[in-house]
C-alpha cells in the first residue's frame, strides 16, 4: 500500500514537471537560443534609366531553420520577393508568395539570375553610392534591417 501511494505520487511529481517544460517550450521561440538571421553584401541596383523598379541582392545565413517572408523599404511603395523562372522558353520573374525557405546555418544568396528582392514604385531614382535601408521580415527570427549600398552587382556569370 505505501509503496503504491509513492509511485503514484512520483507519477505526479513527473506528470507537473512536463507540464512545465512543455509551458517553457511554448513561450520560447526556439530550445536552442533565440532564432537570428545574418544578413550580409545587401545591394541594390541603380536606376539611371528613370525606371521606378529595381533588384536588391544579399546572402542571408539563419541560426535555425527559418522563412523570409517580407520585405519593406521607405524608398520603395511596393517589395516583394522574387524567383527567376523559365516559362517557354523565357526566363520570367515572379512573387514568391511563400517567402524563401533559409535552411539552419546555411548561407542563401540573393543575387542576380537568381533570387531577388524587388522594389517596386521607387518613389526616387536610385544612383550609385546612395544607400537603400531595407527591413526583412522572417517567421521566426526578429526582423532585421539593413542599410543596402546601391551599385552595380559583379556581373553574373
Ligand atoms: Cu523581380
Amino acid at each position: 500500500m505505501t509503496h503504491t501511494l509513492e509511485r503514484s505520487t512520483m507519477t505526479r511529481l513527473l506528470l507537473s514537471a512536463c507540464l512545465l517544460t512543455l509551458a517553457a517550450c511554448g513561450q520560447a521561440s526556439a530550445p536552442a537560443g533565440p532564432a537570428t538571421v545574418a544578413v550580409s553584401d545587401a545591394l541594390c541596383r541603380p536606376t539611371p534609366n528613370g525606371r521606378d523598379v529595381t533588384g536588391c541582392y544579399l546572402t542571408l545565413t539563419a541560426s535555425q531553420a527559418d522563412r523570409l517572408i517580407s520585405v519593406g523599404s521607405p524608398v520603395s511603395g511596393l517589395a516583394q520577393i522574387h524567383e527567376m523562372k523559365t516559362e517557354n522558353g523565357m526566363m520570367m520573374m515572379g512573387e514568391l508568395k511563400d517567402g524563401l525557405a533559409l535552411p539552419a546555418g546555411e548561407a542563401v544568396s540573393l543575387a542576380p539570375g537568381g533570387n531577388h528582392i524587388m522594389l517596386l514604385q521607387l518613389k526616387q531614382p536610385l544612383a550609385a553610392g546612395e544607400q537603400v535601408p531595407l527591413t526583412l521580415t522572417f517567421e521566426h527570427a526578429q526582423p532585421v534591417g539593413v542599410r543596402a549600398a546601391v551599385g552595380q552587382p559583379p556581373a553574373a556569370s
